[in-house]
């Protein structure tokens, strides 16, 4: 079989001087920002569910689309050759993103399917009855359903790492919820409701000292911090395109070699294999083994130019604007009358996440307010229903910021939750 995967290194891309973000600048690259709905630009503020999508990112996928649309890995002419290089030098862009080796990045769809993959490839060959695995209960259904679903399977044993009344993780009795018994860990690395980013190195030293492998969900972490998954000392981390300014449809998986080359494939079919006969089958190398069939290929590139976009912004600086927007946020939020904020108050203690109640109004209706004031918010349960019970409450408003977001957004969302005290008849 013909097989013209490469191994052309991309260029790294030049790092733009400066300090903070030049946020005029960006908002230039995302022409959606001057839409006007209702007489009125959007406040996007829902980046937590998924987040824009700049010029270069969708000039990069139309770029395939006019030039050189070929399936990858097969064909000896050039648009074939061409696509190939653009998709695999994608992987190799993301490894350098998240200080990894090309070959342990694995495209999949989105987050949910690199968890589900851990779940299904390694937990069902490593996973046994009477073991037992960790998560937390601030976790996105993404990481909890498929622990559930193989600890049934297996009889293995689920537990969960508690939540203490501001919102941050509980580790007090990480001792003893991380045992001898233990053979995996997985939590979010910054959660999708509360903001809060989780105490990784506490909780990676401990699954270590019990040999526990460690998935960390990289969802709200990696769009929006610098991630290291050498330096965080986790074995797997999962995360989507999507919410980092990249296509849907793409996402990454990063393990560790010698776990992946370990594990049983979690697809079957073409392109994930060497060789084939009718009596049995062998598997490619890494991370193909991991990626059968035509992959999301334009989604690929699209994500190899959103990582470009992201790095040469820097991602302490995306870090740094996120901080100060939201410090900015709280400290007038907090102030409103009957808003319940949930998560810790300090901004260095999360990420550009609020969520909210105002009073007794449903989040559906606060929400379909904004809306009218121009202000895109998401409003429910978020996908972390245990986590919303033990908040006590239903549903909750969610803002969440990105590279593109200003102060002055964050005064049209405090003006509008004003007016809703208003019309609600809370004031
Ligand atoms: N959270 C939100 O609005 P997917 O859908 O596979 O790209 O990502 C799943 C996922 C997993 N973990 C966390 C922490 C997440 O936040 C998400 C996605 C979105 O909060 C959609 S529910």
């Amino acid at each position: 079989m013909i097989d013209t995967r490469d191994n052309i290194l991309e260029v790294a891309p030049e790092t733009l001087a400066g300090h903070g973000l030049d946020v005029a600048a960006i908002r230039q690259d995302f022409p959606i920002l001057e839409e006007i709905e209702n007489g009125l630009k959007v406040a996007y503020l829902d980046n937590g569910a998924s987040s824009l999508r700049p010029e270069p990112v969708v000039n990069s996928m139309l770029e395939y689309f006019h030039k050189f649309n070929a399936n990858i890995h097969r064909g000896v002419y050039r648009w074939s050759e061409e696509a190939t290089r653009r998709y695999e030098g994608a992987h190799r862009k993301v490894a350098r993103f998240i200080n990894a080796h090309p070959r342990e990045v694995i495209f999949t769809r989105n987050t949910t399917e690199g968890l589900n993959l851990v779940a299904y490839s390694w937990g069902r060959t490593n996973v046994h009855q009477g073991d037992e695995i960790v998560s937390t209960v601030i976790e996105h259904h993404s990481n909890l359903v498929p622990w559930q679903i193989l600890a049934a399977e297996k009889n293995a044993k689920l537990r969960y790492i508690p939540m203490t009344s501001d919102g941050q993780l509980d580790i007090t009795d990480l001792d003893t919820i991380i045992n001898e018994k233990t053979k995996l860990v997985t939590f979010s690395h910054m959660s999708n409701v509360l903001g809060t980013i989780s105490p990784v190195e506490k909780i990676v030293k401990r699954a270590k000292e019990v040999g526990a492998v460690v998935v960390l969900d990289g969802a709200q972490s990696a769009p929006h911090m610098q991630v290291d998954v050498a330096a965080l000392g986790c074995d797997f981390y999962a995360f989507s395109g999507h919410k980092m300014l990249g296509p849907t449809g793409i996402g990454v998986l990063w393990g560790r070699k010698e776990l992946l080359e370990a594990m049983p494939p979690f697809l079957t079919g073409g392109d994930m294999i060497r060789d084939v006969t009718l009596a049995r089958s062998t598997w490619n190398d890494l991370p193909w083994k991991f990626e059968a069939g035509t992959p999301s290929i334009a989604e690929g590139i699209g994500l190899g130019a959103a990582v470009d976009y992201l790095t040469n912004l820097g991602m302490d600086k995306i870090r740094q604007h996120e901080i100060e927007l939201t410090a900015y946020a709280l400290e007038q939020m907090v102030e409103i009358p009957d808003l319940t904020i949930y998560g810790p108050v300090d901004a260095q203690l999360r990420g550009g996440i609020i969520s909210f109640n105002l009073g007794e109004v449903h989040p559906h209706d606060l929400a379909t307010l904004l809306d009218r004031e121009g202000i895109a918010v998401r409003a429910g349960h978020h996908c972390c229903q245990p986590l919303i019970e033990l908040l006590e409450t239903t549903a909750t408003t969610r803002a969440s910021f990105y590279i593109y977001n200003t102060p002055e957004e964050v005064d049209r969302l405090v003006k509008a939750l004003y007016k809703a005290r208003t019309v609600f008849h809370l004031a």
